[in-house]
């Protein structure tokens, strides 16, 4: 430990850590753009200046480490003077359109100048960059304040590194190199960037006003439905404690927006269980490619696609839940009620900008017409006026509203495999397996492996969050390393809970947080096991026919590219 002096107060911390580090712990504010511990630890904005005493200039707490005696002063005129004038030029490189930014109160550039106070600000011209790119992950180069997140996130989470510097000083931008479009790099969709951009520079493509055209028109039957990992962080954007569950409330608002229908992916998650538990079941009898992998997160099958396409046989054929949901409810409404197809719309509301790309692939077409995020459903509901607080519970719409406690826990790492797991030891020990619970696929290490003994038989698996760690799993497998029969991966931190569409801030607590509210709402349902949901069971009986067999594959399953 070492003794030091912060505003005149004496503490004693652990050596080894910076000024900022300790002064974050303690709960002294020192502001900072770039700063985001284990992305982006480098003192490039130059905000987080301090006094310490005996050196010549003010120090950057962010990379300069206490020691014994050491005395700091983390605010004083001086200090303020020097801030101010950091703050100004990084403004001064900023497009400054708060009103209509869609990062509103959680653009960290507003809690700095929140900071500040009021001063008389030498306004800085307004930055003169036009360039909008709108791919899926949406860039303005007008509003980077060149902190470099984005940069460190690509290169540590997904693991391909997209973005860099192109230019030199003043005039340098981060890009993808060659300054192409976003659509036009490898980039796989997760997001990660965005839900670490400090600004409005990296946001997801806005479908918003997609959303209110079919919502006006009479002509369309307009269904909606969303993700699992949504009823545990929509309240955020309302002031919530992260991981509360909401999804009585979020039915309401849903109807409140208009929506014809409300259902649930969650439903669309047991449904992809029962299929994907039995592709599972078959490819160990029989002589399909092992281990199979889960494909639902699509920032992954993108991944695969595009860097490990010898890996697209393992890729299970189960459409994701968001696509299965789409295919049964507009194939059901054609058949049942004899609406017609283009009529028919559906709208989901992700923890993902990934899923946008997927429900615009070829093979999935038609499936999902319009994806919100998580932050997108926030600012819609906000336009309208309607506080997700304020209203009362509500269930969604019969039949294909209704969901198991496996159906939720897609939205976490480990959660598809559990919930596979629970459907596949049932199946597997003829209806006689007791555990619901599989604790070894569950908490927050990013490569898990397990076995699973059912009677006399054992099924191997593995699962692994974040591609780096999908990475190294993948080295295994093909170095024949590891002996499993089925794995799951999801490209964000945490699984959806941490998707690339989620409301801003996701750290490591609020991570858990959401865990937590999943896990509780799944320990709450009555039942626990996709096979067992009644409305399952009926979808079959009355429309889909045998588990696997080929009006299932029509609807439910898909096929890889690239
Ligand atoms: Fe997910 Fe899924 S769990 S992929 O993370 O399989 O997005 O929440 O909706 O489709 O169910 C996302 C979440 C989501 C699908 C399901
Ligand atoms: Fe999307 Fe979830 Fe995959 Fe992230 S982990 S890319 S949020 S599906």
């Amino acid at each position: 430990t070492v003794n030091l002096k912060i505003n005149g107060k004496n503490y004693v911390v652990e050596s080894g850590q910076t000024i900022l580090d300790v002064c974050n712990k303690l709960g002294i504010y020192i502001p900072t753009l770039c700063f985001m511990k284990g992305i982006s630890e480098g003192g490039h904005c130059g905000l987080c200046v301090v006094e310490v005493k005996g050196a010549r200039t003010l120090l950057r707490a962010c990379i300069t480490e206490v020691f014994e005696g050491m005395e700091v002063i983390t605010d004083s005129p001086f200090v303020r003077d020097v801030r101010k004038t950091v703050f100004e030029m990084i403004l001064a490189d900023h497009k400054v359109e708060c009103p209509v930014c869609k990062r509103d109160e959680t653009c960290e550039i507003k809690k700095v100048a929140k900071y500040m106070g009021l001063p008389e600000f030498d306004f800085p011209e307004l930055c003169e960059i036009e360039f909008k790119d709108n791919s899926i992950i949406s860039r303005e180069p007008a509003k980077c304040i060149k902190c470099k997140r984005c940069i460190s996130t690509c290169q540590l989470i997904p693991g391909i590194g997209i973005y860099g510097f192109v230019g030199k000083g003043h005039e340098a931008t981060v890009e993808p190199p060659e300054s192409v479009s976003m659509d036009e790099t490898p980039c796989i969709v997760c997001g990660q960037c965005v839900v670490r951009c400090p600004v409005g520079a990296l946001t997801e493509r806005d479908d918003i006003d997609k959303v209110l055209e079919v919502l006006a028109d009479e002509k369309k039957t307009v269904f909606v439905s969303f993700a699992p990992s949504v009823r545990v962080a929509i309240g955020e954007a309302f002031g919530m404690e992260p991981g509360t569950v909401v999804v009585g409330k979020l039915v309401s608002a849903l109807r409140k927006l208009g929506f014809d229908r409300v259902y649930d992916v969650n439903f669309g998650a047991d449904l992809t269980i029962v299929e994907e538990a039995n592709e599972l079941i078959e490819r160990i009898k029989g002589d399909k490619p092992l281990p199979m992998a889960t494909s639902c997160c699509p920032g992954w099958v993108n991944f695969v696609e595009r860097f490990y396409p010898e890996f697209i046989p393992y890729l299970s054929t189960c459409k994701s839940p968001q696509a299965m949901l789409g295919a049964l409810v507009k194939a059901y409404m054609v058949e049942k009620e004899g609406i017609s197809k283009e009529n028919i719309v559906h709208v989901t509301v992700m923890p993902c900008t990934a899923k946008k790309y997927e429900a615009a692939r070829d093979e999935l077409a038609g499936d999902t017409d319009i994806v919100l995020t998580t932050r997108e459903l926030g600012r819609l509901l906000k336009m309208f006026n309607i506080d997700i607080r304020d209203l009362p519970e509500d269930e969604a719409d019969k039949p294909f509203g209704e969901y198991t406690g496996a159906g939720t826990i897609f939205g976490v790492t480990g959660g598809v495999m559990e919930a596979a797991l629970r459907t596949a030891a049932d199946w597997l020990s003829g209806g006689s397996f007791d555990k619901i619970e599989f604790e070894s696929v569950r908490g927050f290490e990013d490569l898990k492996f397990a076995d699973v003994e059912v009677g006399d038989k054992k099924i191997k698996v593995a699962v692994a969050h974040t591609l780096s760690a999908a990475v190294r799993l993948l080295e295994m497998i093909k170095n024949k390393e590891v002996d499993i029969h089925f794995f799951e991966v999801m490209a964000c931190p945490g699984g959806c809970i941490g998707g690339g569409g989620q409301p801003i801030p996701t750290t490591k607590d609020i991570l858990r947080k959401r865990a937590e509210g999943l896990y509780s709402d799944d320990e709450k349902r009555i039942l626990r096991k996709s096979h067992e949901n009644p409305y399952i069971k009926a979808a079959y009986e009355m429309f889909l026919g045998e588990i696997g067999g080929e009006k299932a594959h029509k609807l439910l399953h898909t096929t890889y590219s690239r």
